[in-house]
C-alpha cells in the first residue's frame, strides 16, 4: 500500500475539518495584528494544562516506538520532542509571569479536559503504536500549519506575539513535523485496515478537539 499518499488523501477527504483547524479565526486574528490580549492570556493559560497533559502522552508514545518500531531512527526523534517539550514548559512559564496569567490558578475548561482525556485513552498499551504515532503527529502539525502562518511576510503579528509563535512556526519544528508525518505513513503503509481506520478515526478527532480548542480562547 502506499503510505506516502494516505496522510494526503485524509488531508483532502476531512479538508474542512482540516481548515477549520489550521485556519481558525483565533489563528487568524493573531496574523493581522487584531488578536486581543485577554483571549491569548485564555490561550495561554489552557495550552500550559494542555503541554503538561501531553508530557505523559509523548512519554507512552516514545515507550511504544522503543518496544515496537522496526526503525531506530523513531526514538530520536521523539526524544527531540521531549527535549523541546521540557524547553517549552519553561517558556510557558516565563511568557505566563509576562502577561500576568497566574498559571497555578487555571481551572481547564470543558474543552481542555475533554482533550485531555481523549490523549489519556490513546495512552493506553492497547492502542496501537502505529495510531499512537498518527495522532501525535496531527497533534504537533495543527499547530506547525497555522502558527507558520503567522511567520509568512504578508502577516501582520504583532511583534510581542512573534516569540510565542515563532516555536511552533519556524522551521526546525516543521522539519519535525515531517520527521513524524514520515513515521506515521511508514508505519500506516504497512498496518491492517483496521489499523489505518483507526489512524483516520483518531486524525478527525484530533482536528475537531483542536477546533475545539481554539474556540476556548474566545471565553465563555
Ligand atoms: C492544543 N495542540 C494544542 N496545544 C499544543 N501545544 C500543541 C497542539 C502542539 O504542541
Amino acid at each position: 500500500r502506499e503510505g506516502a499518499r494516505m496522510i494526503d488523501t485524509w488531508i483532502n477527504n476531512h479538508r474542512q475539518m482540516y481548515d477549520r483547524a489550521t485556519r481558525h479565526p483565533f489563528v487568524l486574528s493573531v496574523r493581522d495584528g487584531t488578536v486581543d490580549s485577554s483571549s491569548f492570556k485564555r490561550w495561554l493559560g489552557q495550552d500550559y494544562i494542555f503541554v503538561r497533559q501531553f508530557v505523559p502522552f509523548l512519554a507512552s508514545v516514545l515507550l511504544k516506538a522503543c518496544r515496537e518500531s522496526e526503525d531506530q531512527s523513531d526514538v530520536e526523534v521523539l526524544l527531540g520532542g521531549i527535549a523541546s517539550l521540557h524547553d517549552e514548559l519553561s517558556w510557558f512559564k516565563k511568557e505566563a509571569s509576562k502577561w500576568d496569567v497566574m498559571l497555578n490558578a487555571i481551572t481547564p475548561q470543558k474543552a481542555n479536559q475533554d482533550y485531555c482525556r481523549f490523549l489519556e485513552s490513546l495512552m493506553l498499551p492497547e492502542v496501537d503504536y502505529t495510531v499512537a504515532i498518527t495522532a501525535f503527529w496531527a497533534i504537533e502539525s495543527v499547530y506547525q500549519k497555522s502558527f507558520s502562518s503567522c511567520l509568512e511576510a504578508s502577516s501582520n503579528t504583532p511583534a510581542e506575539l512573534m516569540e510565542t509563535f515563532q516555536r511552533w512556526g519556524n522551521d526546525g519544528f516543521g522539519q519535525y513535523c515531517c520527521a513524524l508525518c514520515g513515521i506515521a505513513e511508514r508505519r500506516l503503509g504497512t498496518a491492517s485496515e483496521d489499523v489505518v481506520t483507526m489512524a483516520e478515526g483518531v486524525f478527525v478527532r484530533v482536528l475537531e478537539s483542536e477546533v475545539r480548542f481554539w474556540d476556548m480562547s474566545y471565553g465563555e
